[in-house]
């Protein structure tokens, strides 16, 4: 044990005695926590004395809009004794330790910044706390968001049509009041061309929309279908009504209790790929397809 917390010490010196280089043409960098440098003799056994987990001092929002070309800065900070390691990925952490670390790791603060965001910088990145001696880490999640032009005023005729997939990760309530918010709703197809022109319009936004990069796995769209009050019938969340037109995916829908015991699977989702539909737990967080509502009269 001696040995590790020695080695742990030799660590903190290393790290504090670097400067925080730009990495990635000059995208991105870390700041270090100032003045700290630790004596391996004196501050051996106080290191690991304590035994306290750091604490998220500046916690990143988890959601973090900016435009492409605009600045962005997303501080990370953490105490604790020894004040703890900090330094961001980009991506999600994975058990892989494959994911790609930016800039070098900084004592008790980070901060990522980008002087002019571009598309390819789209991402989720992770903050990543370090305790120092125990090696144990704790992860913050930080989405960057290009915001996107969200409005029903172009309709003509039976511009009903208009559909927004939305590239964030939210939980089916969350996606129904994000919907709300821009006066739109959770997309409902009623029939076999609605549902294709929702399925055409969610691969046609994967390949134009900047917020892509981070759903290439995500084959799973919230719908604004749901089920009522038994786990066979399913209604439009919009009008309240039982839907008439349905295209579910093989052996769906099948309230699988495997991952929620006690509400099984209520929520139906469109999947990316075949633009067919499975009933889903309302919990998990995956992308959304809005539309407009119908205007009135048409
Ligand atoms: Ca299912």
């Amino acid at each position: 044990m001696a040995f590790q917390h020695i080695l742990c010490c030799l660590l903190v010196i290393g790290v504090s005695s670097g400067k925080g280089p730009s990495v990635g043409a000059g995208k991105y960098y870390g700041e270090e926590a100032q003045g700290h440098r630790y004596s391996v003799q004196a501050k051996a056994s106080k290191i690991c004395a304590s035994n306290t987990k750091p604490i998220i001092t500046i916690r990143p929002d988890p959601h973090y809009e900016v435009k492409i070309g605009q600045q962005a800065k997303i501080v990370c900070a953490a105490s604790g004794d020894p004040e703890p390691y900090v330094y961001w990925i980009k991506g999600k952490e994975s058990k892989s330790g494959s994911e790609k670390r930016l800039g070098p790791t900084s004592v008790g603060k980070s901060i990522l910044y980008f002087e002019k965001l571009e598309a390819e910088d789209v991402d989720i990145y992770t903050c990543v706390v370090e305790d120092c001696c125990r090696g144990t880490i704790q992860t913050i999640e930080t989405d960057i968001v290009v915001p996107i032009n969200m409005n029903c005023k172009k309709r003509h005729g039976s511009g009903y049509k208009i559909f927004h997939p939305v590239w964030q990760y939210k939980n089916w309530t969350e996606a129904k009041a994000f919907c709300e918010k821009e006066g739109m709703i959770l997309a409902t197809p009623k029939s076999e061309q609605q549902n294709l022109d929702l399925w055409k319009a969610i691969n046609i936004s994967m390949e134009n929309e900047p917020n892509k990069r981070k759903f290439h796995h995500s084959n799973m769209i919230w719908l604004g279908i749901g089920d009522g009050v038994s786990e066979t019938d399913f209604t439009d969340v919009n009008t309240g009504l039982d839907i008439e037109y349905e295209n579910w995916m093989p052996k769906q829908p099948d309230n699988w209790m495997k991952h929620n015991k006690e509400e099984g699977q209520d929520c139906v989702a469109l999947d990316r790929q075949s633009g067919k539909w499975d009933d889903s737990y309302a919990k998990w967080e995956r992308p959304f397809a809005c539309w407009c509502p119908p205007r009135v009269g048409i």
